[in-house]
């Protein structure tokens, strides 16, 4: 007997070119039409399923059903990730480099993160007090960029900011992208790679010493099963991994800026220092509500069935980050922005997922995300208690179609002081 599958099928040949006219919106409408958080489709040539909300959550990150590798389109791996990082590893190897990943999150390193951001946010300041305006989203690039680099144990040099800082950027900014920029992200990748090898060399020839805790030490060391040092193609990518998403976070601290322009009811509850928490709330609300990372693919491991229906080795799945986030049947009102919400959260790794869910060691969810949070709380923190700034009018809008999105004008301010 053949079980019906219960997955619903969206008719036609491809639809890739919906995915890319409909962005973040593209399975959240097809969820909506088919009243059903899994749907079969046909993308980029290849059957597949597209799922979304929390029992799928929980499903995409069992890895005894997916895996990763070969899953990442070309045009992601030749520019977003690189093609040896950890994001393409399965089993034991993945958990072997996740392992070393993760080393670098303690609470000493987080600590020492902590200041640095401090200190280049102070000198930041310092800076845009002399100017009319500032547009946030370029000087948070440029100055996380140093963050990054000074917290890994990477050596700078002047003329090195403002080359890589915004090479850095293409990586995140091109993965969607055709034509010129993808081109530009592919390139900046190339460049990348080589200065992220020759950091790698010249620590293991010992012509650099990065102190033995940051992150350029402990990568550039690492050994992989065998007890041999790591192949130098795979550790640059994941030296990259570090880097190219710290500067990413330049895009939610505009977010961030954004929902303190635009909600200061919010920002009054914050000021009002009775709740240590409320900090913490007012973030996990921006990663909830702003879209950053739509979704992500993996492919089927080996043959099972769910839902009644066949998932078949190397079928490809995409399961929606961003549609998780603002799901109606885990969320009240996903699209109020409404940190409280954050009161009663049940702390689940599978219904709140803006850097993926499930596990850090045995899965791939996001080794950053701990950086993420007190980095925005920082941020949040300058914004809301420390400097003064004015908000000329611009065009603070965002786009649901292409990812990764931010508003339009990147957030100028003006008058940037501290507060008196
Ligand atoms: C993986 C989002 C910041 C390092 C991921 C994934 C997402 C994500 C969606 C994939 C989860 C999956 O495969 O299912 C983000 C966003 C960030 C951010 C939106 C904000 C800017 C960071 C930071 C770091 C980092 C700051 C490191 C310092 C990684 C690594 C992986 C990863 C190494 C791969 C994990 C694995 O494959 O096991 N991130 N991330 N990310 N992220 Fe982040
Ligand atoms: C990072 O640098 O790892 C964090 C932020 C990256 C955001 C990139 C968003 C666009 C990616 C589209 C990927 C589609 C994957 C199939």
């Amino acid at each position: 007997m053949t079980r019906r599958s219960s997955i619903p099928r969206e008719v036609g040949l491809d639809h890739t070119k919906d995915v890319l006219r409909e962005g973040y919106q593209y399975i959240p409408n097809r969820k909506k039409a088919f009243q059903s958080d899994f749907f079969e489709s046909r993308i980029l040539g290849e059957k597949t399923v597209f799922m979304s909300g929390e029992e799928a959550a929980e499903l995409f990150y069992d890895t005894d059903k997916f895996k990763r590798e070969g899953a990442a389109p070309k045009r992601v791996q030749k520019t977003l990730l690189g093609e040896h990082g950890v994001q393409g590893l399965d089993g034991p190897i993945h958990r072997h480099r996740k392992e070393m990943l993760m080393s670098l999150m303690s609470e000493e390193r987080l600590q020492a993160l902590d200041q640095t951001i401090e200190t280049y946010l102070e000198q930041y300041i310092d800076k845009w007090e002399k100017k009319k305006s500032i547009q946030l989203y370029d000087e948070a690039v440029e100055m996380i960029f140093q963050i990054a680099c000074d917290w890994a144990g990477i050596p700078l040099e002047q003329h090195e900011i403002r080359n890589l800082a915004p090479k850095t950027a293409d990586l995140f900014e091109s993965p969607a992208t055709i034509g010129v920029k993808q081109f530009k992200g592919r390139n900046s990748r190339i460049q990348l790679e080589n200065w992220a090898k020759d950091l790698i060399m010249k620590t293991r020839e010992k012509e650099i010493h990065p102190p033995e805790e940051t992150a350029l030490y402990v990568i550039a060391w690492h050994r992989d099963l065998e007890g041999k040092l790591e192949d130098i193609e795979a550790v640059a990518d994941d030296l990259l991994n570090i880097i190219r998403p710290m500067v990413a976070i330049s895009i939610y601290v505009t977010f961030t800026a954004h929902a303190v322009i635009h909600h200061p009811k919010e920002v009054e509850k914050l000021r009002a220092h009775d709740d240590r928490d409320a900090y913490k709330r007012f973030i996990q609300e921006v990663r909830r509500f702003y879209p950053f990372f739509p979704f992500n693919v993996a492919r089927v491991k080996e043959d099972f069935v769910y839902r009644g229906h066949a998932f078949k080795e190397n079928d490809q799945v995409i399961f929606d980050f961003h549609g998780t986030n603002n799901d109606p049947k885990i969320w009240n009102n996903p699209d109020l922005f409404t940190p409280d919400r954050f009161k009663d959260w049940d702390g689940s790794p599978f219904n709140f997922v803006p850097q993926g869910g499930g596990d850090y060691l045995g899965g791939h969810r996001c080794a950053g995300e701990w950086i993420t949070i007190r980095m925005m709380q920082i941020f949040l923190h300058y914004f809301v208690e420390k400097i003064d700034f004015e908000v000329p009018p611009q065009d603070m809008s965002y786009s649901l179609v292409h990812p990764p999105t931010m508003p339009k004008s990147k957030i100028v301010m003006k008058n940037v002081r501290w507060k008196a």
